[in-house]
């Protein structure tokens, strides 16, 4: 029998990155061009098998917009958070570097054993891209992250990326003798 597991995830990054394609994509399995802004902090469910902990897990993925300097909004989005995709954008070497103030913030609201994984979003845009595959896993390994490169255009790796986020949440909920259910 599986294991079923809740977890609330949260989304992070600079503005613009594909925080919120990448939620579409992975929650509804299609893109929006003119998806609109994310109005203060909104989440979104998905059931997702996970055969490699022979485990199901109902995700609430929660993403923030602007309005982030609100501290209410800011602690709602936070609380009872379990994981966090800390997404950048290959194409702005701004947002890569952005992500250490990214981690920080979470380290903050969560607490350093909130599991991450950093996605380099946009590998569609090839010729654009100025952050490497290589630079990325170098700063993922050097802190202890996974990493994923992901298109929320062509949906390539998306499901991967929060796959691997379940992955970590339930090693460590196992590793605090956190049985089943998270929320
Ligand atoms: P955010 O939620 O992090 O702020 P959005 O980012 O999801 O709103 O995406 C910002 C812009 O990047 C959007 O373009 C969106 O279509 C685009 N985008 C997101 N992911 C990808 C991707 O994987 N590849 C490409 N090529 N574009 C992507 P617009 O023009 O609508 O502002
Ligand atoms: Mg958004």
């Amino acid at each position: 029998m599986s294991a079923e597991y809740r977890f609330k995830i949260v989304m992070l990054g600079d503005g613009a990155v594909g925080k919120t394609a990448l939620t579409t994509r992975f929650t509804q399995d299609h893109f929006e061009t003119d998806y609109k802004r994310t109005i203060g902090s909104d989440f979104a469910v998905k059931r997702l098998e996970v055969e490699e902990r022979n485990a199901n897990v109902t995700l609430q993925v929660w993403d923030l917009a602007g309005q982030k300097r609100f501290e209410i909004v800011r602690q709602s989005f936070y609380r009872g958070a379990r994981g966090g995709l800390l997404v950048y954008d290959v194409t702005r070497r701004r947002t890569f570097m952005n992500l250490e103030t990214w981690k920080k913030e979470a380290y903050e609201n969560v607490g350093k054993e909130i599991p991450l994984v950093i996605v380099a979003n946009k590998v569609d845009l090839e010729d654009s891209r100025v952050v490497t595959t290589e630079e990325g896993k170098t700063y993922a390994e050097g802190q202890g992250f996974l990493y994923a490169e992901s298109s929320a255009l062509t949906g390539k790796n998306v499901e991967e990326a929060y796959k691997k986020l379940c992955m970590a949440m339930i090693d460590t909920s196992k590793e605090q003798k956190d049985s089943k259910t998270m929320i």
